[in-house]
């Protein structure tokens, strides 16, 4: 049975696709709290230029083999250059998929968690004990990522027009408004000019530190879903003749807008009440409750917008990384997209539970770090980048100038030549001087 591969019912519809795959809980509890530990600003130059030099040329890489190559991302190296070991990105794209989405979905399900309990009256007391108490549970956050992963899988046994597109229409656009209006709220509250001090003015000591850069380069491969072959996989449902150049650019633009804009309603509402930035993973979740308490009713609704802006985030991005899988094993198994889902999305439900149990129900730990503080790190500051440099040497190294050129969409721009260049040296060796770094550092 060979199954008619499906594609995007309009260009507008992969746009918010794509978009939704990168807007996620990478913009506004990763984003804040990897540059609350990053010193502000230094983290924010690093990673923006890091999103400028590595994450557009990745981007439209990713998009100019997924288009070419109109199948997924194991399949796309295989079919483009057939009997060479490229495919290896394919597999590590697959496999980083696999691995986030087992410790996104016990975040997403967090979030599922404080949407509800703001919508039936809000968190009061102590809300660090709340959330320790929370996720060092059992089963209440089982739970949660069983609901959160139940919606992940509804999304993409829809399909690709049905489910994925048509959410994620309907989901951009909501998402956007609440978060600006949340961000003209939050800089009412009086810690406006100490937040715009702690994003935007330079410590330059900062700079320094290689962690910084490892931190930043990692949480731009993540924040753009790039190395995991979503990207690649969403592409390939474009057909031949879309532009990709203009729509690269677009969702970098609105994914990094997205991140200050967040952080423009989490830094000022952190200092207005003298709360600490630095405070690691649980930032939003122990800290943004404070903040709706003392502010009354008003606080409940902000805090009801808050939460199911983090959840709807988290369940668009979660279900680009479930379709790069199911789209892998529709292929391989050759078997229907909903049973591909439902077995695929269990499996990746039980592979996360460790990670949730690793916050305080059983101690689970790797090289000192929580299970699941463990699988962000690994994933981000490794896998995606090590998938993100061989799909750029592949492309730089093993394309001829005319076909990087020409399936980037970008021969006739007058920018084709700069990317080009930032293809073949540029990216690659930026990614490697990191993970470099990186490796040295941990050593
Ligand atoms: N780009 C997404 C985010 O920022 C994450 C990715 C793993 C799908 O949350």
């Amino acid at each position: 049975m060979v199954q008619k591969r499906e594609h995007w019912g309009s260009h507008w519809g992969f746009i918010m696709a794509a978009m939704g795959s990168a807007v996620g809980l990478g913009n506004i509890w990763r984003f804040s709290y990897a540059m609350g530990q990053g010193g502000g600003s230094a983290f924010l130059i690093i990673y923006l230029l890091s999103v400028l030099v590595i994450g557009f040329p990745v981007m439209l890489i990713e998009f100019s083999i997924g288009r070419r190559a109109q199948t997924d991302a194991v399949d796309a190296f295989k079919k483009i250059a057939p009997g060479t070991p490229w495919m290896a990105a394919g597999g590590l794209g697959v496999l980083a998929a696999f691995l986030i989405l087992s410790f996104y979905g016990v975040i997403g399900g967090w979030s599922l968690r404080y949407s509800f309990e703001y919508l039936t009256g809000g968190i009061t007391g102590d809300s660090t004990d709340f959330f320790v108490g929370f996720i060092g549970d059992t089963f209440s956050p089982i739970f949660w990522q069983f609901i959160f992963m139940g919606l992940t899988i509804g999304i993409v046994y829809l399909g690709v027009q049905k489910g994925i597109e048509l959410s994620s229409k309907w989901m951009m656009p909501i998402l956007s408004i609440l978060l600006v209006g949340l961000a003209a709220f939050s800089l009412t509250l009086g810690g406006a000019a100490e937040a715009f001090a702690f994003m935007f003015q330079p410590d330059w000591a900062a700079f320094t530190d290689p962690s910084v850069y490892i931190s930043a380069m990692g949480q731009a491969f993540f924040t753009l879903s790039l190395g995991m072959g979503a990207m690649l996989t969403y592409s390939s449902y474009l057909e031949p003749k879309e532009r990709l150049t203009s729509s690269a650019a677009f969702i970098i633009v609105l994914d990094t807008l997205f991140a200050l804009i967040s952080g423009l309603v989490i830094f000022p509402a952190l200092f207005a009440y003298g709360l600490d930035p630095a405070e690691g993973a649980g930032l939003v979740f122990m800290v943004l409750p404070n903040i709706f308490e003392a502010l009354g009713g008003i606080g409940t609704l902000a805090g009801f917008a808050f939460f199911i802006l983090l959840s709807m985030a988290a369940l668009s991005s979660a279900i680009s990384l479930l379709e790069v899988a199911v789209a892998y094993f529709i292929r391989k198994l050759n078997m229907s997209r909903k049973k591909v889902t439902v077995i695929v999305g269990a499996i990746i439900f039980l592979l996360g539970i460790p990670s949730s149990l690793s916050q305080g129900a059983v101690s689970i730990t790797i090289f000192g770090e929580s299970f699941l503080d463990f699988m962000d790190s690994f994933t981000g500051n490794l896998l995606l980048p090590l998938g993100g440099l061989i799909m750029v040497l592949f492309v730089g190294w093993t394309w001829t100038k005319k076909e990087v050129l020409h399936h980037g969409d970008i021969a006739h721009n007058p920018l084709g030549p700069l990317y080009f260049l930032t293809a073949k040296f540029v990216a690659p060796a930026a990614i490697l001087v990191v993970l470099i770094m990186g490796m040295l550092n941990w050593l």
